[in-house]
């Protein structure tokens, strides 16, 4: 079969799956980003290539050398200013809207502030917010948005620093979050898994997780990636021109 027709086909059975289900659950990584010109994390050109994980995203690292770590972070938190939702995020509010809030849960990794930026309403942030600061004494969090931050910010209430509100490697994730991705992945008929390499634990359990209690997962991703093997539905492309062509054709 022509390639083009297998693609076609694929998108008309992910179609009947998202058609069908009565709750949807959707999860999001770095990928569906990547065409507002955020750079992922891992791979060539990553936001990593020249980092150590270790050096930025732990609170050992965070210990060691908190201005190094906030120099990084504040780099891209001048460089979201400069970025807007794409056709990926607007897809996803476009189906909140036609399944309603109450049928779909989106919950994203990522940190970027972008889905709700769409206006997706319910969006569950697993690893925190580029936008939010938390104290590391007092766990005061406040949204900061993007606006300039020293090296060595404080709190204004108790003096500690403050660091990310985000979740780095070896950090529990918000638990109330937790739990209501791990509900919308027990409940969901359809799983939707868009622009994450799956690697990072615990969220790709939720994938798992959703398919083992009987849900159809989708995947949308321009690569292969850890969970590839394991979902009924493999959309291969990127998901800004993917997410609005699979919404389509829900009609
Ligand atoms: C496109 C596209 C296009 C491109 N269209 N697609 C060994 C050592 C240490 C830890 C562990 C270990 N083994 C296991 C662990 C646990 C660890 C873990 O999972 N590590 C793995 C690396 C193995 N997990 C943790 O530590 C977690 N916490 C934990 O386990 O706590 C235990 C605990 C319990 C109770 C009490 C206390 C503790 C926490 C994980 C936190 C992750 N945080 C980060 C950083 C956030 C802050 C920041 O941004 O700096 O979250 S890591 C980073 O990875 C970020 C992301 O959300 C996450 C996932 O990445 P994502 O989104 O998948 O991005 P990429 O780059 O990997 O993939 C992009 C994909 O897009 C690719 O597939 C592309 O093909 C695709 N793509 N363009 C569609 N246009
Ligand atoms: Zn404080």
């Amino acid at each position: 079969m022509h390639q083009n027709e297998t693609i076609a086909d694929d998108l008309d059975r992910a179609a009947a799956i998202l058609r069908t289900a009565r709750n949807v659950a959707v999860m999001t990584g770095a990928g569906i980003s990547a065409e507002s010109g955020l750079a992922t994390f891992r791979g060539a050109g990553g936001l990593w290539e020249g980092h150590a994980v270790e050096e930025v995203a732990t609170p050992q690292a965070f210990r060691r050398d908190p201005s190094l770590v906030w120099r990084f972070y504040n780099a891209r938190r001048a460089n979201l200013a400069t970025v807007k939702p794409n056709p990926g995020h607007h897809a996803l509010v476009t189906l909140e809207k036609r399944l309603g809030e109450d049928r779909i849960t989106l919950i994203t990794q990522n940190v970027d502030g972008l889905h709700k930026a769409a206006g997706s309403r319910g969006v569950l942030e697993l690893h925190g917010s580029l936008l939010r600061v938390r104290c590391s004494g007092c766990g005061r969090i406040e949204e900061r948005g993007t606006e300039s931050l020293p090296d060595l910010p404080r709190c204004s209430e108790c003096q500690e620093l403050l660091r990310p509100d985000v979740v780095w490697f070896h950090e529990a994730l918000p638990e109330d979050v937790w739990q209501k991705a791990e509900s919308a992945a027990r409940s969901c008929q359809c799983f939707l898994v868009v622009g994450t390499s799956a690697i990072v634990y615990p969220a790709a359990g939720l994938i798992y997780l959703a398919r083992d209690r009987g849900a159809k997962v989708i995947e949308i991703n321009i690569a292969a990636t850890e969970a590839s093997g394991e979902v009924d539905v493999s959309l291969r492309g990127p998901s800004g021109t993917i997410l609005p062509e699979l919404i389509k054709r829900m009609e």
